[in-house]
């Protein structure tokens, strides 16, 4: 017992010890403690501070910079048809399409193709015949469905442009908007639209007779602008006269974007164009041949084949909110058998992408729905290409991601 007496100031000042290490122990774990979850809290906000709308935005946006890229589907939705010249989306989404020999088709939502006219008084020889086809803006209401054509008058071609009524899956009530407009088996023109100044606009050829398209008297060679009944717009650019522009030698696609009017048109030996169209300007044809020129009097084109042969028909922009996508122009290649997408910013043209090249041969018309999607027809049974199995076909071309 006095043994342990003698050890119990040791134990007593070991206890002390123990207890100092245990309050700092007790403090360290405390301090630890307050540590991770102060880490904790604060790696939660930062958590939650992520997906505001601006940061995830921005990191789709470095994304699809970095690693999207636009492939195309492409889809046959029509075939056996003749020469599809031009394609018109209606409200319902149905593409009624003309055929050059004369016939009006209509492509439902199901995939049926519906014969709605036979047009005898139609004339197709070469290049000319049956071409476009436009609704009228109001077409919900008043069916109204605008042709261009040509026909026969003793030995001459002309073209025109008809209105018809449609109803009942018929075409019928023809009356003749613009008439006697020159025409003939090359430089035929042919394409219509209404504009989104609901104005109709039709593009004409020089029909093989170059001296019309400098001649302001003659509607060759133009681009022309009428309100829906035919009579001429009191804001034309020229008092009194459809002329819109004019040095035109065949002119086939048009589209709007952002304001802009945009026209394809065949170059003489390849020097083909797309053309940003401004009121009453000269685009040099016949006096200019090969797209450029240093004389203020004349528009150089925005976009020139130079050597190659495009022999570009239709053109259509697409809406889309895809970013990728935007400012896009589509154009179809007859010769060139290809689909081309051109990135533009007013005038210039920054990037090119072709699309198809060769693989169903010749491609004539464009035409854009609202989905971001764009319809395209062969032209292999028009007597210069060589007809695939099926042709010929309307394709539906799409972005996929
Ligand atoms: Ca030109």
């Amino acid at each position: 017992m006095p043994g342990f007496l003698t050890i119990l100031p040791t134990i007593f000042v070991k206890l002390g010890f123990m207890k100092q290490r245990f309050v700092l122990m007790f403090a360290f774990f405390t301090f630890l403690l307050i540590v991770v979850g102060a880490y904790v809290y604060s790696s939660k906000n930062t958590l939650k501070a992520i997906p505001t709308t601006t940061e995830t935005s921005k990191n789709l946006n470095s994304l699809s910079e970095q690693n999207v890229k636009i492939s195309w589907d492409i889809q046959v939705v029509a075939q056996g048809l003749e020469v599809p010249w031009d394609i018109a989306i209606s409200p319902q989404d149905e593409l009624f399409i003309t055929e050059r020999p004369g016939q009006v088709k209509i492509l439902t939502k199901d995939g049926k193709l519906i014969n709605i006219a036979n047009l005898r008084q139609v004339s197709s020889n070469s290049e000319s015949g049956l071409t476009g086809i436009a609704l009228h803006p109001n077409f919900n209401n008043n069916n109204f469905l605008y042709l261009y054509y040509s026909y026969q008058k003793g030995n001459s071609t002309f073209n025109r442009v008809s209105r018809f009524t449609f109803q009942d899956n018929t075409l019928s009530d023809e009356q003749i908007i613009l008439n006697n407009l020159p025409g003939g088996p090359i430089h035929n023109g042919g394409r219509l639209r209404f504009g989104p100044d609901q104005k109709l606009w039709i593009l004409t050829g020089d029909a093989g007779f170059e001296s019309l398209a400098q001649n302001l008297n003659s509607l060759g060679g133009k681009v022309l602008r009428l309100n829906d009944d035919g009579t001429i717009p009191s804001d034309n650019p020229i008092k009194g006269s459809a002329i819109y522009s004019y040095g035109h030698r065949n002119p086939q696609g048009i589209d709007w974007y952002n304001g802009n009017l945009f026209i394809s048109e065949h170059g003489s030996q390849a020097f083909d164009e797309i053309n940003l169209i401004e009121p009453n300007k000269n685009y040099g044809w016949p006096i200019v041949k090969r797209c450029f020129s240093d004389d203020p009097k004349f528009v150089n084109p925005i976009l020139c084949s130079e050597q190659t042969t495009w022999a570009p028909s239709g053109l259509a922009f697409i809406e889309t909110d895809i970013e990728e996508l935007k400012n896009s122009l589509f154009f179809a290649g007859l010769r060139g058998q290809l689909l081309e997408r051109a990135v533009i910013e007013g005038r210039n043209v920054q990037s090119r992408e072709t699309i198809l090249k060769d693989t169903y041969g010749r491609l004539r018309a464009v035409t854009a729905d609202d989905k971001g999607n764009v319809y395209i027809s062969t032209s292999n049974r028009d007597g210069r290409g060589i007809p695939q199995q099926g042709d010929d076909k309307i394709l539906k071309v799409s972005p996929k991601f």
